[in-house]
């Protein structure tokens, strides 16, 4: 038994669609907690005009049934209300009529940074929109929908998850944030950040050591390194750790078996220790600068500025929301691993008797 996640959509295409599979039945749903889930990650200072006009409600195609799961298939759709503006230029089908209205010219200006030029030449496309569309963050928003019901199941069993900002453009303080997104803005420039994510409530025992694949922590970093414009994830202290001797670097284990520190950030040979899950994620500057940086026209093999279009300043604030979402999904998948179950009881049995057999109590 495991979760599983398939996610479809184009930026400015009709809708972002998210299929989960292996929930158990009988996990009651939040209306609510999802939307606000979705309306956090639209928020943030920095953000593109875009976020202003959709409106990113989750419609539930399958899977539920008065607000409780069925155990089968769950279907979230989020639309894209902007699609309105891409009608001729994003059409499923050939369109008709004339061309009119966003995306109707190709693209042939790819972005430094952005997924355009090593997209087109990968797939053999002549416009840079077919590459962009899907590379784009838009998508984000339905796994902020996914997260949302694998935080549900994970309530369930205790786990709280929940991202925040450290660092945009090198600030460290919310005032440091807006400055920082203020002065990029007004050179046409883009910021990156850092963000970290802590589980509490995670029990000894999630994930494995047996193989690769197994291992939380590396389960941890290919979700985060699967986000749009992730360059570094870093587990506890991470790369700190490589300049400490041993004697500073772990965790010491005292009577009741806890801890006296949190270096390892909640995991030791890919399996939770008990500790609080503290992982962290680094953002590169978004590539869509106003203005642009040089590259080369497809079209002539000219060289040529970059792609200009409407786009983000910073989107660090929607990466804690965004990444908070993608380690519920995955401590969600890992615990689903662990105590199986097709009814959501059977689950939380599961789980009460493994506390029982290991003696734990969460601090
Ligand atoms: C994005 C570019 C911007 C962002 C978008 C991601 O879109 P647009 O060009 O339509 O303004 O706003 O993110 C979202 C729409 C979203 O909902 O997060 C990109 O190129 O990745």
């Amino acid at each position: 038994m495991t979760l599983g996640l398939t996610t479809a959509g184009e930026s400015h295409g009709p809708a972002l669609v998210a299929i989960l599979t292996g929930l158990p039945a009988g996990l009651r749903l939040d209306r609510d907690a999802i939307a606000r889930d979705l309306e956090r990650r639209r928020q943030g200072y920095g953000r593109s005009p875009r976020q202003s006009f959709e409106a990113d409600e989750v419609d539930v195609l399958a899977g539920l049934r008065h607000g409780s799961t069925l155990g089968t298939p769950l279907a979230l759709v989020v639309r894209n209300r902007d699609h309105a503006n891409w009608e001729w230029g994003m059409s499923p089908w050939p369109p008709e009529g004339e061309p009119e209205g966003k995306g109707a010219k190709p693209v042939t200006l790819p972005r430094p940074g952005h997924a355009d030029l090593a997209g087109v030449l990968k797939f053999g496309h002549d416009d840079v929109r077919n590459a962009l569309e899907r590379a784009s963050a838009r998508q984000t928003a339905v796994h902020v929908a996914a997260g949302a019901v694998a935080k549900a199941l994970l309530a369930e069993i205790g786990i709280t998850v929940a991202g925040s900002v450290a660092e945009i453009g090198g600030a460290d303080t919310e005032e440091g944030w807006k400055d920082a997104t203020d002065a990029a803005r007004a050179d046409r420039d883009t910021l990156g950040g850092i963000v970290e994510v802590r589980a509490t409530g995670v029990f000894p025992g999630l994930g494995s050591y047996a193989t690769r694949e197994d291992r939380l922590d590396a389960r941890l970093a290919a979700a985060l390194m699967g986000i749009q414009a992730v360059k570094g994830v870093e587990i506890g202290d991470g790369f700190a750790l490589a300049r400490e001797r041993g004697s500073a670097a772990h965790d010491e284990i005292e009577p009741g078996l806890r801890r006296r520190s949190n270096r390892a950030g909640g995991v030791e040979a890919g399996i939770s220790n008990g500790e609080e899950l503290v992982v962290r994620a680094a953002m590169k500057p978004l590539p869509t600068l106003m203005q642009p940086l040089q590259s080369v026209d497809l079209a002539t093999g000219e060289p040529a500025q970059a792609l200009v279009e409407r786009s983000d300043t910073a989107a660090v604030e929607a990466l804690a929301v965004v990444a908070e979402a993608s380690v519920a999904f995955e401590l969600a998948r890992a615990a689903r691993e662990k105590f199986g179950g097709d009814a959501l009881d059977d689950f939380t049995a599961a789980y009460r008797a493994y506390r029982e057999r290991i003696d734990w109590q969460p601090r």
